[in-house]
């Protein structure tokens, strides 16, 4: 954190994103205050208590419009203010063209490979163009000078680093894309590839989770726009202007202390189970994630069957709660997600059910931050399925809940987190059996194995924690800042 202050002292930080990090809505008691399940908001909104400035979203809720200014802009955090939040209103149109149509009928599946048809619509595109111009705009209102460092988030501004760098060519523009970068090949299906890709070469740094997605991107841009590509620098020269493609391992703020009000790992364990209306003799395994198909939730289930299949010991004795958050419920492909989920659900608890015994509790609704960490601390195991994640903070989340050093993560392959989390049990998602055998063996493993494991994943998250990611960007970025100062004295 003190990195951020003296690396931006005196800069301004301008950050966009779709998603707001704090929604307000309008409930039989007045105005309450939510925050968005996402790990973009997750992770982003840490820096930005460290380093204030303001964050340009998209006014969701049902009461945004009631507590913000003539500006449009509000305080946040509500209860201790230290950044702006500046809402921007999407028409219904902008929303479903920009938002629902070409950022996740598009954009996502074609970035994740999950076998999940991309959907390209002229119609979106144009609301994605127009809808990144309107939040572009909103940047170069919001700047008071003309070289402020502008954070811009994920995959629905692909255009705006371009459209910033027009008419701010003074600015740090440092986009960060949350999500895969797929091979050319992958890729190359997009129609508007080449406007997406000179769209984000207005970034003066532009960032991805793994070394992996970084290469993919340059091998992108080599074969769709004649650029001048350095490899061993990692830059990209294309119209004259140069962008740095990193990798940036996304984090999340390690945990001041011991963060469920007071309740250890042991009372959560009790609490939680007594919850559930179970006992201390239950086994409990845990998934968090939005309800979205490029999680692996389908195959987790199916890992969970076949191993209560192959070892009837643990029927009775097993429970697994999948905690999902509603997402992006208006389209088919998710309404059709949900309802497969539940469907399996209740097959595998119909299969297994003894009494009051289910094996699968679904919980498909949005949890507070302190719940969540509630159930981390009572599993004994968490399964992190993803078929393809940029970088996947539920892992990381439930290792810095484990001060108790117990606990096993068992994690997909095709996470940015596999990268670093070597001592989680790593999994392909799509292999039922190895998911069952990692269970079977998560749920057989000696508390000193645990803590061996679990104590060296908290070192490495602990130290390489969200600030560090925000850090490492913004010391690139202050490089470069003061290599364009000095090059501008000289000419
Ligand atoms: P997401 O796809 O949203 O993020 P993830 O990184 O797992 O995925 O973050 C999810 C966040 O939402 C976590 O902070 C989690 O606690 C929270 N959450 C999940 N389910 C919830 C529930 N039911 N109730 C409340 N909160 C819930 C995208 C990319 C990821 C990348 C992040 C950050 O897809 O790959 O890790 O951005 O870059």
């Amino acid at each position: 954190r003190t990195l951020l202050h003296s690396e931006l002292a005196g800069d301004q930080v301008i950050v966009v994103s779709n998603r707001e990090p704090y929604i307000h809505e309008m409930t039989s008691g007045g105005i309450a205050v939510r925050r968005p399940a996402s790990g973009l908001v997750t992770a982003v909104e840490a820096v930005m208590r460290a380093c204030s400035g303001t964050w340009i979203a998209h006014g969701s809720g049902s009461a945004d419009r009631d507590v913000v200014d003539r500006n449009d802009r509000v305080p946040v955090p509500p209860a201790n203010p230290s950044y702006t939040l500046r809402r921007v209103w999407l028409t219904k149109e902008e929303e479903e063209g920009y938002y629902y149509g070409f950022a996740n009928e598009g954009l996502w599946p074609l970035c994740h490979i999950a076998h999940v048809r991309p959907v390209f619509r002229s119609g979106d595109w144009d609301q994605y163009v127009q809808v990144n111009q309107r939040f572009a705009d909103a940047v170069i209102k919001e700047a008071r000078t003309d070289d402020p460092v502008v954070l811009v988030q994920d995959y629905h501004f692909a255009l705006l680093p371009r459209m910033v760098r027009e008419a701010l060519p003074k600015a740090t523009i440092i986009t960060f894309w949350h999500i895969p970068w797929p091979n050319p090949e992958s890729f190359g299906i997009c129609p508007w590839r080449e406007e997406i890709l000179e769209g984000l070469l207005g970034s003066t740094i532009l960032g991805f989770h793994t070394p992996f997605h970084r290469k993919n991107f340059l091998e992108t841009v080599d074969r769709y726009l004649e650029t001048r590509i350095e490899s061993e620098a990692s830059t990209i020269s294309y119209g004259g202007k140069l962008t740095q493609v990193e990798h940036y391992p996304i984090s999340i703020a390690w945990p001041e202390d011991a963060q469920t009000d007071g309740e250890s790992a042991a009372d959560c364990r009790i609490a939680i189970r007594q919850e559930l209306g179970l006992g201390a003799e239950h086994l409990l395994g845990i998934g968090v994630d939005r309800l979205d198909y490029t999680k692996g939730i389908i195959e987790r289930f199916q890992a969970v069957e076949r191993m209560l299949e192959r070892h009837p010991e643990m029927i009775g004795r097993f429970v697994f709660v999948q905690i999902a958050a509603p997402s992006r419920s208006s389209l088919d492909e998710y309404q059709n997600f949900e309802a497969r989920v539940r469907n399996l659900a209740q097959r595998i608890n119909r299969r297994f059910e003894d009494g009051s015994y289910r094996p699968i509790v679904l919980k498909a609704q949005h949890h507070d931050q302190d719940e969540l960490q509630r159930y981390y601390c009572a599993a004994d195991v968490c399964l992190v399925t993803s078929l393809h994640d940029g970088m996947n903070l539920v892992a990381k989340e439930f290792i810095a809940a484990r001060n108790d050093e117990q606990g096993v993560l068992i994690l997909s392959q095709f996470t940015g987190a596999a990268r670093e989390l070597h001592e989680a049990l790593i999994v392909n998602p799509y292999h039922i059996e190895e998911g069952a055998d990692a269970l079977y063996r998560a749920l057989s493993m000696p508390r000193v194995e645990q803590r061996e494991r679990m104590r060296s994943m908290r070192a490495l998250v602990k130290d390489f924690n969200v600030y560090r990611w925000a850090g490492r960007m913004l010391v690139d970025a202050a490089r470069l800042r003061q290599r364009e100062r000095v090059m501008t004295k000289i000419r």
